[in-house]
């Protein structure tokens, strides 16, 4: 999967105040070029193989193609969720008992218009401000540029008391970054993917992270069969939900489901620490 950067303490710090602070930040050729090289042209074998459909709808997009569960479709992925240049990020903002949520490829076309403005925790219907409970990482395959349809967002929206309503028109700005490039954002913000008005395909992975006392986006342990978790590293099989929250959401049987997987494990669970 090519060089793998990872990220000093205070680039962390100062990645973790902008999301606090307007909403979102850009981490630049955080992903080698060896590895957006591999994870397009795995992705494009994907879209044949499967036979991938156009979007049905304006919001999933009429020439945008997504390819979901990720994980289960190819090894190749395994090293997104927990790559050592975002997700001590979304660490920060959620905390490390977060959750993937998703995992998904978007090929955005030519002629696709732009995606309303949504934010991506409002399915969670929870009071908002509020504390983080979603963050998203999106990673540009190709180069985002305001013709070819970059994420375009609202500074600062995470902070407003409700997710965007059809007819709101709020000022946004279009992300523009290179390709091995993340763009990292508290879900709340106000965003969507902008109008593909170039000539070429503008390619990502969107991976979605929640914190882990929510539902997650799919369905992570029934999509991903058991065999492949079995050779998940132990922090992807955790992100994945073979974990629990504070040592009580999600137990099975009074363990953790990650004594599945791996027998021996001792886990930090809720009655233990109370009976010490
Ligand atoms: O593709 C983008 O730039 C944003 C995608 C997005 O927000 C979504 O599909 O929910």
């Amino acid at each position: 999967m090519g060089e793998i950067r990872t990220l000093s303490t205070s680039e962390l710090d100062a990645y973790a105040a902008a999301i606090e602070e307007r909403g979102y930040v850009v981490a630049e050729n955080v992903i080698p070029r060896s590895t957006v090289e591999s994870l397009t042209a795995t992705i494009d074998r994907l879209l044949v193989d499967l036979d991938v459909p156009f979007g049905d709808n304006a919001f999933l997009g009429r020439h945008t193609r997504r390819i979901f569960n990720l994980l289960a479709r190819d090894p190749v992925f395994r090293s997104i969720p927990i790559h050592p240049g975002t997700l001590p990020v979304i660490e920060r903002v959620l905390d490390d008992q977060c959750l993937l949520s998703s995992l998904t490829a978007a090929e955005m076309n030519p002629g696709q218009e732009a995606q309303a403005l949504h934010s991506d925790d409002a399915s969670h219907r929870l009071q908002r401000p509020g504390p983080p409970s979603v963050a998203v990482a999106i990673w540009a395959l190709t180069d985002f540029t305001r013709e070819n349809g970059g994420t375009r967002l609202v500074p600062g929206s995470h902070r407003f008391d409700r997710p965007p309503r059809r007819g709101d028109d709020p000022e946004t700005v279009s992300i523009e970054m290179s390709a091995g490039s993340v763009l990292l954002y508290n879900a709340s913000l106000w965003h969507g993917g902008g109008a593909n008005r170039s000539s070429a395909r503008r390619i990502a992975i969107v991976c979605n992270y929640c914190a882990g006392y929510l539902r997650q986006e799919e369905c992570q342990l029934l999509a991903i069969p058991r065999a492949q978790v079995e050779e998940f590293e132990p922090r992807l099989r955790r992100l994945i939900g073979y974990s629990t929250y504070r040592g009580l959401l999600g137990h099975i049987d009074g363990e953790s489901p990650e004594s599945l997987i791996d027998p021996t494990i001792e886990t930090d669970m809720v009655w233990r620490r109370i009976g010490r």
